[in-house]
């Protein structure tokens, strides 16, 4: 896939280097067998619970952009808040969130050191309940930024990363590779939102237990099949020089009022002490950032 073989002697490129050419990088296999088969079960749970209208924090259909009702009755495609101290399970989704195998590629990637890590977002991609598909967009450059405004956004530090960790093997998420780091083309700006094959697109595939990085200004957009299994823990992470824009970015999702409340108890001696300092960076980003508002309220 992403990972190119290197039998001419030269260094492969690292995980940022990567992410910095295409826009995503993959690593495989970051979860073992018996924390795929946990993760799973609490994923089972999390999404019953969803679709029951017991978990008010969902992706409704059909709904692209947050915020959204805590109706199911239309289908879901996301449970949200897996950290929220109410979450059954809460303990487990935490450890994975905070766990050296994500926070490590993270530093790596942003370029920054363990105290510079900000806590933000986790939650879960599921299958919906009916086939649905996202527009082609960026995460946060409205698709009516003009080209200039494009790459004023897309040339600036992202000061955080965002990955997805598949449960199940994962094709949903398809990508214009490299369009990160341009502004989109003619044919780009003027596609149909749902168009099926834009020149350049690929599926970012994942086996289950992989984790693929990714630039959320990258031209990207989901493609979901409600006959597939997906449970894809959807995460980021975030860096204390963010600014306002990133802090809207992570509040718009009602994040700020429940983290405090948190439970870290049961992590281990060096998790917890970083889950707790990660806390509070995010705690003093919403301090400052006051009223974030949402970023697409409408689509
Ligand atoms: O389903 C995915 O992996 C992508 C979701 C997405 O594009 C988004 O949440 O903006």
């Amino acid at each position: 896939m992403f990972t190119e073989a290197y039998t001419n002697g030269t260094k492969p490129p690292s995980f940022a280097d990567t992410l910095s050419r295409d826009g995503y990088v993959l690593i495989p296999s970051v979860l073992s067998q018996s924390e795929l088969t946990a993760l799973r079960s609490a994923c089972n749970e999390a999404t019953a619970l969803a679709r029951a209208g017991k978990w008010p924090y969902i992706r409704t259909l059909p709904k692209q952009f947050p915020p959204w009702p805590s109706d199911p009755s239309s289908g879901i495609w996301g449970v949200q808040h897996l950290m929220h101290p109410s979450m059954p399970n809460s303990a487990l989704f935490t450890k994975s969130y905070f766990m050296d195998k994500i926070t490590e590629p993270v530093k790596e990637i942003i370029g920054c050191e363990q105290e510079d890590l900000v806590m933000e977002l986790y939650n879960l991609l599921v299958r919906p309940d009916k086939d649905f598909e996202l527009k082609w967009h960026r995460d946060d450059i409205p698709a009516m930024a003009t080209p200039e405004e494009e790459l004023e956004r897309l040339n600036k530090p992202a000061w955080h990363a965002q990955w997805n960790l598949a449960l199940y093997d994962d094709k949903s998420l398809i990508a214009v590779p490299g369009s990160h780091r341009r502004a989109r083309t003619d044919a780009e700006r003027n596609a149909d939102p749902f168009e099926r094959s834009l020149e350049g697109q690929r599926p970012v595939e994942m086996r289950a237990g992989d984790v693929v990085f990714y630039n959320n200004n990258i031209l990207h957009r989901g493609v979901y099949d409600h006959d597939v299994e997906r449970m894809t823990l959807h995460g980021s992470m975030g860096h204390r020089k963010a600014n306002k824009e990133r802090a809207r970015n992570v509040l718009q999702h009602g994040v700020g009022i429940w983290v405090d409340q948190c439970d870290f108890s049961t992590l281990d001696g060096h998790l917890q002490e970083k889950a707790e300092a990660m806390r509070k960076r995010l705690v003093e980003l919403g301090t400052v950032s006051g009223d974030v508002g949402f970023f697409a309220e409408n689509e």
